[in-house]
């Protein structure tokens, strides 16, 4: 029987580890541009935060995932061998593994991660959820454009950040992710399906909306680069045809303070159903929403040297 990892809000291996003092936290922060660069694009992209080891590890462990009858399968919030709605395509996608495997438990911990997610946000927060996503060579699927917080309505405030982080080198042919810069300023539009139809959001758009989506910009990185979104900005991933596969791991945070909105009958949130539950009005939290950034106890001394989006 597979014990369950999210009990331990520590780091359970050495693959990560935290910074002794304030002084070494420094060396993962953002700097005053990209923070900006941020604020107004809605994103920001290339930051390296695995080293090779740790992209060797998480790829070895995600592998043993991709078997649905791996050990631990039974902590899976979703879990999907093949969700795409193109029967000629294929793409994995699950949420959960922090509970399953060690690698996906401590990368939440990563200072890179938590450093950069905390000047991003602006206060502690915590984990909400993590993903991944596998595109096989030749025929992976798409991811069709949306903005993430369509599918977080049942938390408030909107007070969310994404990390998408890259296990093997993406670009255009191996079907990376693609934003709309400065879309998030758009409000929040009703969602389609997923795995579906790449552009069904079209129909949703005004006619300045559509045009800037020729604005479009490719999020190629090298595999440990990670990029971060907000959490209406507009993106999506295009199809695998190449020769490689596409493997990320993704993490969703929320500031510490958001709440449930979630009805106790699931009825305002579809999907909700598979998370740790939290009564509607009760703070999201506890041991399945842990704390993953504390800033007065790791770096509280010199809080002013660190840029944050309400800073800049
Ligand atoms: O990996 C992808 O292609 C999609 C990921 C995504 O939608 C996200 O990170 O919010």
């Amino acid at each position: 029987m597979a014990s369950d990892l999210g009990l331990n809000s520590e780091l359970l291996t050495s693959l990560f580890t935290a910074p002794k003092g304030p002084e070494e936290w420094l060396q993962y922060a953002l700097n005053e541009e990209q923070v900006i660069q941020f604020n107004e694009l809605g994103y920001l992209h290339g930051i390296k935060v695995l080293n090779s080891e740790q992209i060797d590890t998480l790829s070895e462990q995600l592998h043993e995932m991709v078997d649905p009858e791996h050990g631990g399968n039974e902590f899976f919030y979703e879990y999907h061998s093949n969700e795409s709605e193109d029967p000629e395509t294929a793409i994995f996608h699950a949420l959960g593994a922090w509970r399953v495997r060690p690698a996906f438990h401590d990368v939440l911990w990563n200072p890179a991660f938590t450093m950069a997610a905390y000047q991003l946000l602006g206060t502690n927060f915590r984990l909400f959820h993590d993903q991944l996503f596998s595109k096989p060579a030749r025929h992976g699927g798409v991811v069709a454009w949306h903005q993430d917080f369509s599918y977080w309505t049942w938390t408030a405030p909107m007070s969310h950040l994404t990390c998408w982080i890259g296990l093997d080198d993406v670009d255009k042919e191996n079907g990376c992710m693609y934003y709309i810069p400065k879309s998030h300023r758009w409000g929040l539009l009703e969602r389609e399906s997923l795995t579906g139809d790449m552009d069904a959001i079209r129909e949703k758009l005004t006619e300045e909306q559509v045009t800037d989506f020729d604005k479009k910009v490719p999020v190629e990185m090298k595999a440990g680069e990670a990029s971060f979104h907000h959490p209406l900005l507009m993106h999506g991933s295009y199809k695998n045809n190449s020769e490689k596969g596409r493997r990320a791991t993704i993490i969703n945070v929320f500031s510490d303070g958001v709440i449930s909105n979630r009805e106790d009958d699931g009825s305002n949130a579809p999907g909700a159903d598979n998370y740790p539950r939290i009564a509607k009005g009760d703070k999201m939290g506890g041991t399945y929403y842990p704390l993953l950034m504390k800033v007065q106890e790791s770096f509280g001394e010199i809080i002013d040297k660190v840029p944050t989006i309400d800073s800049v």
